[in-house]
């Protein structure tokens, strides 16, 4: 396992405002990784105060190879993860990611993560706008739905 020291750079705002595209992206924070375990996830509210909808394709972060958006998809008794080529803001809206629901994905970690950690996460619209937000790991809270299912 290696280490790359964690620099936590001076602009520690939690908050992306970007003023041409009035996106908000708040709360944001990364799921602390258990052993083993090779993607990460993440969750948030991102609000389009916009007057068109905007459709949030990905995202790339220092740590992960790529960045995807996820929903999980019930079949019957089990529930598993899909990747989405596009999770919609409508105009005027916030969307939740969260835990069971929406989520980033970070795919194929190069390092844990862990709790304390900040991390530079950048969103990509398909307008190709960006919103770059400082994101903390935070510990894992007891799942509501079982972690048997839906992991990769
Ligand atoms: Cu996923």
């Amino acid at each position: 396992m290696k280490w790359c020291g964690v620099i936590l750079a001076g602009l520690l705002s939690f908050t992306a405002i970007a003023s041409e595209i009035n996106i908000d992206a708040e709360d944001l924070w990364l799921r602390q990784s258990i052993p083993g375990q090779s993607n990460g996830a993440g969750f948030g509210t991102i609000t389009n105060h916009g007057s068109e909808d905007l459709l949030l394709i990905g995202g790339s972060i220092a740590i992960a190879d790529d960045v995807e958006v996820h929903r999980h998809v019930r079949e019957g008794e089990q529930v598993r993860m899909e990747a989405m080529d596009a999770l919609t803001i409508p105009a005027g809206q916030s969307v939740q990611l969260q835990p069971g629901g929406y989520h980033f994905m970070l795919m194929t970690l190069s390092e844990p993560l862990v709790v304390g950690d900040y991390h530079d996460l950048t969103l990509v619209f398909s307008n190709g706008e960006t919103v770059k937000v400082k994101v903390p790991v935070k510990e894992l809270v007891q799942s509501q739905s079982s972690s048997h299912h839906g992991h990769h």
